[in-house]
């Protein structure tokens, strides 16, 4: 697309929403400054660098599209690619199973900031940030308990590596002077009926306190709720009441991952409650298709809704975006560049809402004027504010990603084993 295009486009586009109130230079700089993690395992189907053994947990990738990434600089290319392609700030996430173990088995109670000593190196050259996540998942000891099983031996080995995780993301933190965030989502839970749901929680809660008792000034740590896993139907340890309450009570960040909940539930809702009760959100944008299913995550109203309701709670600076999918269905790299870029735009609209006027009106319980006005923000032209944001940080305009994808697969991933 002409440059010209798109920053006359621009200009109109600012001026028709400066006549609803909205400073669109704002709203860029906003999203400029917002980052979005990227999550690793989109690259390589949830495989990771410490053996070859089938994903387990309760979590599915499906599809078999050629080129995923196989070694460690395979999914640092394709992360180095997407970003190329990307514009605005944005992070990495990494699981423990990522880690540059040199070619050795180094088992998860083993795990030592100096293993991904040359993630934080790639990082810095590529002006990144690191999160990171526990793996309590595809081990020999994950079983459908970890953190909560009743076996004690079973449980310490987890905690071990829980405390050491959070030691490698402190030492992230520290290199890259901004915390760390490390997710722990543990899959516990049954596949058929149990009798000891709260012997089974009560477990866990003595397991994260062990865990947590260490305290670490760059990192935070955050737990993931989910409703239930594959092959784990019937009971969760770390339901979303369970969270809450952990978090809520240890002042620790709640993980809200976008797929966790009944697919009929108003998500976007739990924001304006979470809020009061736990000091930071991290969001896992995930887009769940029948169950929490990882599909690439698209502009559609559960996401806009979610970034609208973290605007609305001004609460952008207590909550980290995080993605949450794995397709390995299509072109992962391309899956990455979706998925980021729908974020965004979710992000912009959230961040060019008319706030001020729908205040005034609710306040003056204009009910016809609010609702007119929300429907009316719906086709305001954020699109060339969008085009522009990518024109404004040398990035590639509308589906002009297409090709570039197209090219990198021909000369790249498809020629992978
Ligand atoms: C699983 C959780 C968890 C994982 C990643 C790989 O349902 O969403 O966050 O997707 O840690
Ligand atoms: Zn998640």
């Amino acid at each position: 697309m002409k440059e010209q295009l798109i920053t006359h486009a621009y200009a109109i586009a600012k001026e028709r929403y400066a006549a609803v109130g909205v400073d669109t230079d704002k709203a860029i700089a906003r999203l400029e400054k917002t980052p979005i993690s990227l999550q690793c395992w989109q690259a390589d189907d949830v495989t990771g660098f410490e053996r070859d053994v089938a994903l387990s947990g309760g979590i599915q990738v499906t599809g078999n599209y050629p080129g995923k990434a196989t070694n460690i600089d395979e999914v640092r290319q394709d992360l180095e690619f997407a970003q190329k392609l990307l514009g605005g700030t944005l992070r990495v996430n990494l699981h423990e199973i990522y880690g540059d173990f040199g070619g050795k088995f180094v088992d998860r109670d083993e795990c030592e900031p100096k293993h991904f000593k040359s993630w934080i190196d790639w990082a810095k050259a590529h002006d990144l940030k690191l999160d990171f996540n526990s793996t309590s998942f595809s081990h020999p000891k994950s079983g459908n308990l970890s953190l909560a099983n009743p076996d004690k031996g079973i449980r310490d080995f987890w905690i071990e590596h829980t405390k050491r995780c959070r030691r490698i993301a402190d030492a992230m933190g520290e290199a890259q002077k901004d915390p760390c965030i490390m997710n722990i989502w543990v899959h516990d839970g049954c596949k058929d009926l149990t009798v000891e749901r709260k012997r089974y929680r009560e477990l866990l809660a003595d397991s994260l306190d062990e865990i947590l008792a260490e305290d670490y000034s760059h990192m935070k740590t955050c737990l993931e709720a989910k409703l239930f896993g594959i092959g784990l139907e019937s009971f969760t340890a770390g339901s979303h009441d369970f969270v809450v309450g952990y978090c809520a009570t240890r002042k620790l960040m709640y993980t809200l991952d976008t797929g966790h909940y009944e697919p009929t539930e108003n998500v976007s809702d739990m924001i304006p409650s979470l809020l009061l009760f736990v000091p930071e959100l991290m969001l896992h944008v995930s887009r769940p298709v029948r169950w929490d299913s990882d599909h690439v995550v698209i502009m559609n109203d559960q996401v806009l809704d979610l970034f609208k309701e973290i605007v609305r709670a001004e609460a952008m600076d207590r909550a980290h975006v995080g993605l949450d999918y794995f397709d390995g269905s299509i072109n992962r790299i391309g899956a990455y560049v979706i998925g980021t870029r729908a974020t965004q735009k979710c992000l912009l609209q959230a961040f060019l809402e008319p706030l001020p006027q729908l205040r005034k009106y609710e306040e003056e319980g204009k009910g016809f004027q609010r609702l007119a006005l929300l429907e009316e923000a719906k086709s305001l032209p954020f699109g060339a504010v969008y085009d522009y944001f990518n024109l404004k940080n040398g990035k590639v305009v509308g589906e002009a990603f297409i090709p570039e994808i197209e090219q990198y697969e021909k000369e790249v991933t498809s020629k992978r084993k």
